[in-house]
């Protein structure tokens, strides 16, 4: 298959070439494109150096079958008729599209047929924080349907992209030789601190990132789910953390929540509160699994349940999960020649 990544120097599109090839995903050929900064840059895939091509408005995507797209929402809309008018399939890490009626907005544990019926040739990737909510959720609709959720997220610095993980590094490096931190990509210092602002304010007083996993959860899931979020930001590298509540229409016992996760497709339990054994980001960066643990009845509501949840956000809160999106399509016999 003839395969561009759009974003190729960004930390997404760094980790699309690490799990394309980590996959064997079917790649003939390989086409990075990027902004005038990274065009230029050489990348290794297959064993060859790969140059990067800046993003232009011209037949480039002609024959390409998948477009990875990460680079931004603005880029997304700017360029989603140069990069599918040839029919080629755009796979979108951005917020672009996510809403659109005629886009599907997918994760392959959840949802994956929603991805054979994509008119725009555009199917959406969801934010990171939901993709591995709606993951850990699913194991438990299986077995009761989820009337609402409360979660609250601890979300990396790997979130908010490539520069802003070497902020944080910088921002320690500072604290260490007593120097000021910089402080340039988020709102605040990060390092020694929590931001209780993810992305901006919205009307309601949510965040865009809290009201995103409100709508994204019941767009995936096809439920009428209740969801409430509290989006954090947290001096962590990479892999996002969430605390969640569940209500179901029955009371689901623990021991029943933790077969149904364990048996569940991209889920691993980790679950011995007697060793100590629970998930945790710096554990889980660098992993494909949503990891779960902490599973127990909800103190505050006999029909609750809560768990932990700890997940890549660039693997499976991003490149992972794009990347088997494609898989799924290709198993359908959709995509590829
Ligand atoms: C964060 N979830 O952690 C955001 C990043 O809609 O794709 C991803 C934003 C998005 O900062």
């Amino acid at each position: 298959m003839k395969v561009a990544i759009v974003g190729a120097s960004g930390a997404v599109g760094q980790e699309f070439l690490r799990v394309l090839a980590d996959r064997n995903f079917p790649v003939d050929e390989l086409l990075l494109f990027g902004s005038e900064r990274s065009a230029g840059s050489f990348y290794e895939f297959g064993g060859e150096r790969v140059q990067v091509k800046q993003l232009r408005h011209n037949d480039d995507f002609k024959g390409v079958d998948v477009a990875f797209v990460s680079a931004g929402g603005g880029t997304s809309k700017e360029f989603e008729k140069t990069i599918t008018k040839h029919g080629t399939l755009m796979i979108d890490n951005s917020s672009a599209f996510r809403m659109d009626a005629d886009v599907p907005l997918v994760v392959p544990e959840v949802n994956p047929e929603d991805a054979l019926d994509a008119p725009r040739r555009v199917i959406a990737n969801p934010n990171c924080s939901t993709i591995q909510l709606v993951v850990a959720l699913k194991a438990i609709e299986n077995i009761s349907h989820i009337r609402r959720v409360y979660v609250s997220t601890y979300q990396a610095a790997s979130g908010a992209g490539a520069g802003a993980m070497a902020e944080l590094e910088g921002q320690y490096a500072d604290m260490a030789a007593g120097r000021p931190p910089r402080v340039e990509r988020f709102a605040f210092q990060l390092a020694g601190n929590l931001i209780p602002q993810i992305d901006v304010f919205t009307d309601n007083g949510y965040t865009k990132e809290e009201m995103k996993m409100v709508n994204e959860t019941k767009k995936i899931m096809h439920s009428d789910v209740a969801v409430s979020a509290m989006c954090v930001r947290v001096p962590v590298m990479r892999a996002h953390s969430e605390s969640v509540w569940v209500e179901t229409e029955r009371p689901v016992a623990p021991e029943e929540a933790r077969r149904a996760f364990g048996s569940f497709e991209g889920i691993v339990v980790m679950d011995d509160p007697a060793r100590q054994e629970y998930p945790m980001p710096l554990f889980t960066a660098g992993r494909y699994p949503v990891y779960v643990g902490r599973i127990r009845t909800d103190t505050a509501n006999p029909n609750g349940l809560t768990f932990w949840c700890v997940a890549d956000q660039i693997l499976k809160g991003a490149a992972l999960n794009a990347v088997q999106i494609a898989e799924y399509l290709v198993g359908a016999g959709r995509l590829g020649r």
